[in-house]
Order: C-alpha cells, then structure tokens, then sequence
C-alpha cells in the first residue's frame, strides 16, 4: 500500500502503548488539528507527504492499536517499516517501565533490524514530564538502540509543540 507516483515512499509504524497519544499525534501531523479520540481498536493509517533533500517523500503512518491484545500483532507491521516511531506518555511515570520493555521486546526484532527510531518524548504539556535527557537514561537507548539511528523529540500531540519538527525527524530517517 502507498501513494501512488514516483516519489520515494515508505512505511513507517507509530508504537506505543494504550493512552501514549499515538492517535491524536497522527491527526495532528496530518491535520495540524487537535481531534478527540477513541481508544484505537485495529489500526489508523494515514498517508502523509514531507520533503527530504528538496525531494517529496511519501510515507505511510501506521498506528498500530497499543492495548494489551493488539500488540501481539505489532510484529506484523514490522516487515516493511522503514522507521519506527515509539511514543512515550512522558507524563506517567507509573507505565515507563511497561513502555521499556515494550520498547526493548520491539527492537529486538529480527524484522526492524537496524531501523532507525524516533521516540517521541509526549505529553509535555503537563506539569512534571520526564525531560529527553530522563527519558534517553529511563530508557537507556544509547545501548538497546546501538546498530541503529535513534532521536528523541519531545512534543506535545495536544498542543502540537514539536510535532512538525517529529514529522521532519521521521522524514529525514527514512532512507
Ligand atoms: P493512544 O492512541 O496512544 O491510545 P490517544 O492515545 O491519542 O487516544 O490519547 C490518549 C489520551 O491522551 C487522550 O485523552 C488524549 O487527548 C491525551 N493526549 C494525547 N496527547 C497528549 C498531550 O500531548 N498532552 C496531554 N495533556 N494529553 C494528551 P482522553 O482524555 O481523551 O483519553
């Protein structure tokens, strides 16, 4: 699936868990709106057009439902993915340590082998956010991410800081 024409396109997986803000960052990257959501049953997918090196780039955002049941099916999203995209409700604390193992269970898929990630660091908006710098130590990505390229952005899905710069990372890591 993808658009059709001859611009480079790719496919890219947004992950993360239940409540992470993965649907309501998709619609403001591809609407520049806030949305209210419903917890994802399935998936969303959107197609969505940035420009790499004064070249349009087409890429297919997939966001994979993340409640207990649909992440059994993550992995069969991980075939094509150019890049991953993990998104973190940096505002919970009590589910980081449920994220990491979600997070770490993924990049050791023999399937997303050397795929670039960007972690998107969400909920900034809110009072007492992990900072990048606690989410990259938390997460401890400089080593469950060696062999690969990874960033983390922070952003707000609500109020839409650092979603065009998330839109651009994606962008500039697909190959
Ligand atoms: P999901 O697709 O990862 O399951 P959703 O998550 O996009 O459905 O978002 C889950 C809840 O978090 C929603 O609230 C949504 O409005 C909220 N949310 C998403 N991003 C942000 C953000 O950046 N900041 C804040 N403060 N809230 C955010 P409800 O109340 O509708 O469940």
């Amino acid at each position: 699936m993808g658009l059709q024409g001859s611009k480079p396109e790719a496919q890219v997986i947004l992950l993360g868990l239940d409540n992470a803000g993965k649907s309501t960052l998709l619609y403001k990257m591809k609407h520049n709106m806030c949305v209210n959501t419903v917890p994802t049953i399935g998936f969303n997918v959107e197609m969505l057009e940035g420009r790499k090196n004064r070249k349009s780039v087409a890429i297919t955002l997939w966001d994979v439902g993340g409640q207990g049941k649909m992440r059994e099916h993550w992995p069969s999203f991980h075939q094509d993915a150019a890049v991953v995209v993990f998104v973190v409700d940096s505002s919970g604390r009590e589910r980081l340590e449920e994220a990491r193992k979600e997070l770490e269970k993924t990049l050791k898929s023999e399937q997303l082998r050397g795929r670039p990630l960007v972690l998107l660091a969400n909920k900034q908006d809110v009072n007492g956010a992990l900072t990048v710098t606690e989410i990259k130590d938390w997460f401890n990505l400089r080593k469950i991410c060696s062999g690969r390229d990874w960033f983390v952005q922070p952003c707000s899905a609500s109020t839409g800081f650092g979603v065009e710069e998330a839109f651009r990372q994606v962008i500039q890591m697909v190959k």
